[in-house]
């Protein structure tokens, strides 16, 4: 038997599909190749939002419901061959929240994990388990799952950013739970910057033990990532597809910031004209800075700063550069890795 061959129906075979359907059984050989495929294959498709649309929507819904009433004023960006599905990509949710001025999205919280890029903001802020943080431009922000969250907006212009959550990841292991607090805001029960203090100065509080999956650091700052970026490229050890891409992570073990996403913030030179690669987690990417295409298979994507763009599962991924372009991306690929599945290629075979 072969895996990528089905064998030939015939009008006996189709009569005893149909007599055993009633029962509850299928016949494995009828269905194999197609739910044990040779490479992945997947709905999902490349395909790039631009922010300024988003944008606008956003304001358009900003004049039909509060973010009080919506619970979260959240456009999803979902993939055109994941249709009524919520998806990005087949693991991954992907939406563009604003918050106006004075506003607030009140405290819930979910066994679903949500990161925040910062795309537009003069003075948002977000608090998550007692603790506030202000949202500004490129900052990674993380809610652990689990964990009370409010945002709120103390300035006078509305501000943007994108929400990642492995909402497929536990819906597809019947996993959901979520409560609302019943007010607008958490007690705040300690200062700003308590846990980049402990956590974030690359010390742990003597005796630390890991408690949870999560970094206990929720903010990692733009000014500090890109800083590091902008350092390293002196050294010139560019990556040829990835250019310069560094991963956030868990100071405590060093592993991902995230148990289910993986995070990461990238710089490509200007000129860069970037290898092939391919790799089984289908990646949301963001712009930060800079305009660049991204080739993905056979589709070029133009982006620019904000943008959101996927790459689908085993895509052949390749930028192009005029000037400098720096990049955040998301992936399950932290999921993949535990569980032995993730796989990477580079070259164009
Ligand atoms: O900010 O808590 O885009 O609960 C989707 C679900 C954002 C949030 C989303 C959420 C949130």
């Amino acid at each position: 038997m072969s895996l990528t061959e089905k064998p030939q129906e015939t009008p006996e075979r189709q009569a005893f599909y149909d007599a055993i359907e009633p029962e509850s059984m299928r016949a494995l050989w009828s269905v194999m190749s197609g739910i044990i495929t040779p490479e992945p294959k997947s709905d999902c498709r490349p395909f790039k939002w631009s922010f300024a649309s988003v944008r606008a929507r956003l304001l358009e819904a900003a004049d039909l419901i509060t973010a009080r009433e919506a619970e979260r004023r959240v456009l999803i960006l979902e993939n055109p061959g994941l249709k009524g599905t919520s998806k990005v990509t087949t693991s991954l949710y992907a939406g563009i929240q604003c918050v106006m001025p004075g506003e607030v999205a009140p405290a819930h919280r979910h066994t679903q994990s949500a990161l925040r890029f910062v795309l537009e903001s003069s003075g948002g802020f977000t608090a998550v388990a007692g603790e506030k943080t202000e949202m500004a431009f490129g900052d990674f922000v993380i809610t652990p799952n689990w964990e009370w969250h409010d945002h709120g907006n103390d300035s006078d212009a509305p501000i943007f950013w994108l929400d990642g959550l492995d909402i497929p990841v536990v819906q597809f292991l019947d996993a959901s739970f979520a409560e609302g607090l019943g007010e607008d805001q958490q007690e705040i029960t300690r200062p700003m910057g308590d846990s980049a203090a402990r956590f974030g100065a690359n010390m742990l509080p003597l005796g630390y033990e890991k408690a949870a999956p999560t970094s206990p650091i929720f903010n990692y700052p733009y000014a500090r990532s890109r800083e590091a970026l902008e350092r390293m490229r002196r050294t010139e050890a560019w990556d040829p597809a990835h250019g310069l891409k560094m991963r956030y992570v868990n100071p405590v073990d060093g592993g991902w910031a995230m148990p289910t996403i993986g995070t990461c913030l990238q710089l490509l030179p200007g000129g860069f004209d970037g290898a092939p690669y391919r790799s089984t987690d289908a990646t949301v990417y963001v712009g930060a800075e800079g305009n660049g295409r991204a080739l993905v298979g056979d589709q070029r994507i133009d982006f620019g700063p904000r943008d959101v763009f996927v790459v689908p599962s085993w895509h052949e991924l390749r930028f192009e550069t005029a000037g400098d372009v720096v990049l955040f991306s998301y992936s399950d690929r932290p999921i993949q890795e535990k569980l032995g599945l993730f796989r990477e290629r580079r070259g164009n075979q």
